[in-house]
């Protein structure tokens, strides 16, 4: 084995660690561990998809075989925060500020705000002065908050099946009024073709896509 494999290999077994003790619901050693990779100057976006996203994506089937259920959703989450939690210094830190504004939120009736907030959060790191609307935002909620901020792009979020048509009703209400601004949209159960469907000008399938596209709109493209 020579120097790069046996590293490669150090950083499978602790990022393996990462995501079993993300699935141990262990917080508090997902935060040292995360914060010891941060030392190490591991890859962000290695550390989030292959640990903590890989983690909460088996315990989502998992949950789905019925071998785990809500409570256990709620304390891998909880896991996972606090990994990001660390991160998020990281994520938000920019020199130029502010390329523009975002405007966030997970559509009404869904809870789910992890990917949200990561998108958030790199949105950050890439400039933007990002305003949060959290989760089970209604369209009237959306449409309140972007009269006031006047945002350059309008970023919704939906992990349910269920929720995604309050995506379509909130763009149909912004394009009835006659908002021609940017709205991306982005979620597990979202699609290109299903953005194209309800009129967002764009999907983004992760978070470092969906601050491409922000980037591309303020640019004018
Ligand atoms: Co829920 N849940 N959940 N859950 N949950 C899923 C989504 C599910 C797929 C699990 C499963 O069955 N396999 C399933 C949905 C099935 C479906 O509709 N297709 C499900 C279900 C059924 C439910 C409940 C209905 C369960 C119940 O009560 N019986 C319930 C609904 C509650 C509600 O919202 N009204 C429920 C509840 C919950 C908790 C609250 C317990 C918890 C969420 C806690 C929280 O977010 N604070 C939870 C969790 C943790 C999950 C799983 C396990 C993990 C989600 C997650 O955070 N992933 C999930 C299984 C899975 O996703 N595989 C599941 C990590 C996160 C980083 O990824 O959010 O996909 P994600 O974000 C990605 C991309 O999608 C993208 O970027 C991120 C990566 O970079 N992205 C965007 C997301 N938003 C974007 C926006 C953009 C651009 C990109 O631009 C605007």
């Amino acid at each position: 084995m020579n120097d790069n494999d046996s590293h490669a290999t150090d950083l499978d077994a602790r990022l393996d660690a990462i995501y079993e003790a993300t699935l141990d619901f262990d917080a508090d050693a997902v935060a040292r561990m995360v914060a010891k990779e941060v030392e190490l100057g591991t890859d962000l976006q290695t550390l989030i998809n292959d640990a903590l996203i890989a983690a909460m994506e088996e315990l989502g089937e998992l949950f789905a075989e019925g071998e785990v259920f809500v409570p256990e959703l709620l304390m891998g989450a909880k896991a996972m925060k606090a990994g990001l939690e660390i991160l998020r210094p990281l994520l938000t830190a920019t020199e130029a500020k502010p390329r523009g504004v975002a405007l966030m939120g997970t559509v009404h009736g869904d809870l789910h705000d992890i990917g949200k907030n990561l998108v958030g959060m790199m949105l950050e790191g890439g400039g933007f002065e990002v305003h949060d609307l959290g989760v089970n935002v209604a369209p009237e909620e959306f449409w309140d908050a972007a009269q006031e901020l006047r945002p350059d792009v309008i970023g919704l979020s939906a992990l349910l099946t269920t929720t995604t048509p309050n995506m379509r009703r909130t763009i149909e209400l912004f394009r009835g009024r006659g908002w021609n601004g940017h709205i991306m949209v982005g979620g597990a159960p979202v699609s290109k073709d299903f953005a194209a469907e309800i009129g967002a000008d764009d999907y983004a399938s992760d978070a470092p896509g969906g601050v491409v596209l922000a980037k591309r709109y303020v640019a004018g493209g």
